[in-house]
C-alpha cells in the first residue's frame, strides 16, 4: 500500500516541470504606440527592424485614442486610423494590433495603459518603441519615473535628434527614413503622390474615405 502511495505522489511540481521544459518562458512583445495619422512606411520599417533585431515574438501597433502630448494635433477618428493600421500590417506575422487605448477612450497616457497590460499579461515583457524625437520628450511623459519600471524603451534614431536620454533606452539601428505623417497629410491636401511612402491599401483607403483633404 505504502509503496503505491509513494509511486503515485508527484515527484516534481507542475511549476518545476515547466521550468525544466522551458515552458515558463516570458513572452517578449514590442509595443509601437502612436497616433498613426496616418501609418506610413517609416513606421513599418522601424517596427520590423526592432522586432527582428531584438528577436521579439510580436510587435503590436497601438493606436492612441487621444494623444496626450499635443493639443494642437488634430487626429482623425481612431476608427479610420485603426482601419489603416489593419490594412498596413496585413500579411506580416510579426505584426499585430493592440487596441486597448482606443477601447478605453479618453486621453491615452502610456503609464495607464502599461499598468493595465502588465496586469492582464504578467508573463510578458514589453518593449515600447519610440522614435528619437519622442525619446527627447520622455521627461515630460505622465509618471515617466514609474513607467520606466514597467517597460523597456526602445529608441530608433531619427535625423536631427540626438540618441541621448536621462532614461535607460535600448537603441536600435534602422535606416533613417524621412517620412512623417504631417508630410503625408500635406501631400494628400496638395494632390501629390503617396506611392512608396504609404502601403497601397492605405492609399486606397485614404482616397475612398476622402481623408486629409483639408
Ligand atoms: P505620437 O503621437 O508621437 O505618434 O505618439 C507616440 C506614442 O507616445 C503614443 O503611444 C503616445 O500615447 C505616447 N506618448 C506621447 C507623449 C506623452 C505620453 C505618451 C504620456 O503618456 O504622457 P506618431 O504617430 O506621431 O509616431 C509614432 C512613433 O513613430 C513615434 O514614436 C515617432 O517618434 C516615431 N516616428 C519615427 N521614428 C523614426 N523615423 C520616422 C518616424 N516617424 C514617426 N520617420
Amino acid at each position: 500500500m505504502s509503496q503505491v502511495a509513494t509511486l503515485t505522489r508527484p515527484v516534481i511540481s507542475v511549476e518545476m516541470k515547466e521550468q525544466i521544459l522551458g515552458l515558463d518562458h516570458r513572452k517578449q512583445v514590442g509595443l509601437f504606440g502612436g497616433t498613426f495619422n496616418p501609418i506610413h512606411n517609416g513606421h513599418l520599417i522601424m517596427a520590423q527592424q526592432v522586432g527582428s533585431q531584438l528577436g521579439l515574438e510580436k510587435v503590436n501597433f497601438m493606436p492612441d485614442n487621444k494623444p496626450p502630448h499635443r493639443d494642437t494635433k488634430r487626429a482623425i477618428d481612431p476608427k479610420h486610423r485603426m482601419t489603416m493600421l489593419q490594412a498596413a500590417i496585413q500579411g506580416n506575422p510579426l505584426f499585430g494590433l493592440e487596441l486597448t487605448e482606443v477601447k478605453r477612450g479618453g486621453v491615452s497616457y502610456t503609464y495607464d495603459t502599461m499598468v493595465t497590460l502588465k496586469a492582464q499579461h504578467p508573463d510578458t515583457d514589453y518593449y515600447f518603441i519610440v522614435g528619437a524625437d519622442m525619446v527627447n520628450y520622455l521627461p515630460k511623459w505622465y509618471r515617466i519615473d514609474d513607467l520606466v519600471d514597467l517597460v523597456t524603451f526602445v529608441g530608433v534614431k531619427r535625423r536631427g535628434y540626438e540618441p541621448v536620454s536621462p532614461y535607460p533606452i535600448l537603441w536600435v539601428d534602422s535606416p533613417l527614413i524621412e517620412i512623417s505623417s504631417t508630410d503625408i497629410r500635406h501631400r494628400v491636401a496638395t494632390n501629390q503622390s503617396l506611392k512608396y511612402l504609404v502601403p497601397d491599401p492605405v492609399i486606397d483607403y485614404i482616397e475612398k474615405e476622402g481623408l486629409y483633404r483639408d
